[in-house]
């Protein structure tokens, strides 16, 4: 008899959790074709450290290179499609609905793939690289008049646009971050996906659920600072356990 795919206990938390909550990082956006941040950036920039690109100090120094880095990698995720991970979240996600149980997608991503692929309830607690927004005075700038300058400015007061993601050493967005704690506070089950599990405070994310008695599971094909503690350790390509597992759990 073949093993069953994944430990019928697991099978059982999902059919019986009523909030289900999950944290996405670069590694579910891998299999599309979106570089993370711990692969050598592909290409122009394999020279910077997303550290030393991503905080407002970077954009004050040389805002023409932060702006065209950004805008590289804004046409790169334009130019992909969700993938099999993506889309098994978002297929949890009507499964559990039309369940009357609820379902929590918390992102670490800018790249706008979970809501290309159909995810709904999103909170992307680090922005999104398709809207920009004025440097000065934080509003959403939808359009601009191309003057040719790098980066373009806003035409309400003639700062500097930057993308809408939040930088290392800025604030995330209260609501977003609250929403997530209270997510993963409520959830029976909590899992992380594709995270290197090193940025804060998304990183104590699935500590808090752990905390408050959820169980915890990790789907990446590496070991992480959280594997130790989850209770089920999927260790393989999102986009091919998650798509299994929901088969499993619900079809
Ligand atoms: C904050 C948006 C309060 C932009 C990002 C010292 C001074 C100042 C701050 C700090 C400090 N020490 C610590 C901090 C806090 C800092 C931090 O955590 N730093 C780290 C480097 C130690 N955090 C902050 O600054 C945050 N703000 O704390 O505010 C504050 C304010 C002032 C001073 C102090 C505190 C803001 C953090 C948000 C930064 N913005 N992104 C952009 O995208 O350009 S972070 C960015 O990097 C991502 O959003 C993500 O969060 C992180 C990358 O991590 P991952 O997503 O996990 O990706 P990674 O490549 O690391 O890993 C990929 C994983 O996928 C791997 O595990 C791999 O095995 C796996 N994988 C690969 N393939 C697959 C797969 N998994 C599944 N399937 C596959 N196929």
């Amino acid at each position: 008899m073949n093993e069953p795919a994944f430990p019928p206990l697991l099978i059982d938390h999902l059919r019986k959790a009523v909030d289900v909550a999950v944290l996405t990082g670069a590694g579910v956006s891998a299999e599309s074709g979106v570089p993370t941040f711990r692969d050598a950036q592909t290409g122009l920039w394999n020279r910077y450290r997303p550290e030393d690109l991503a905080t407002p100090q970077a954009f004050r120094r040389d805002p023409k290179l932060v702006w065209e880095w950004y805008a590289w990698r804004r046409e790169l995720v334009l130019g992909v499609s969700p993938n099999p991970a993506h889309t098994a979240l978002a297929e949890m996600e009507r499964q559990l609905e039309r369940r009357g149980r609820r379902f929590t997608l918390i992102t670490q991503n800018v790249d706008n793939l979970h809501g290309k692929a159909g995810s709904s309830n999103i909170i992307e607690l680090h922005g999104n690289i398709q809207r920009t927004r004025c440097f000065d005075e934080g509003t959403l700038v939808e359009s601009w008049p191309d003057t040719g300058e790098t980066p373009p400015r806003c035409p309400a007061c003639g700062g500097w646009l930057r993308p809408d993601v939040v930088w290392f050493g800025e604030m995330l967005p209260q609501q977003a971050l609250e929403a997530a704690w209270e997510a993963a506070r409520v959830c029976q089950v909590f899992f992380s996906v594709g995270t290197s599990g090193l940025v804060e405070p998304a990183a104590s994310l699935p500590v808090a659920a752990l905390q408050a008695g959820a169980i915890v599971v990790e789907v990446n094909p590496a070991e992480t600072p959280l594997t130790p503690h989850a209770h089920f350790s999927l260790q393989g390509p999102a986009g091919q356990i998650l798509p299994q597992l929901v088969q499993a759990v619900w079809e």
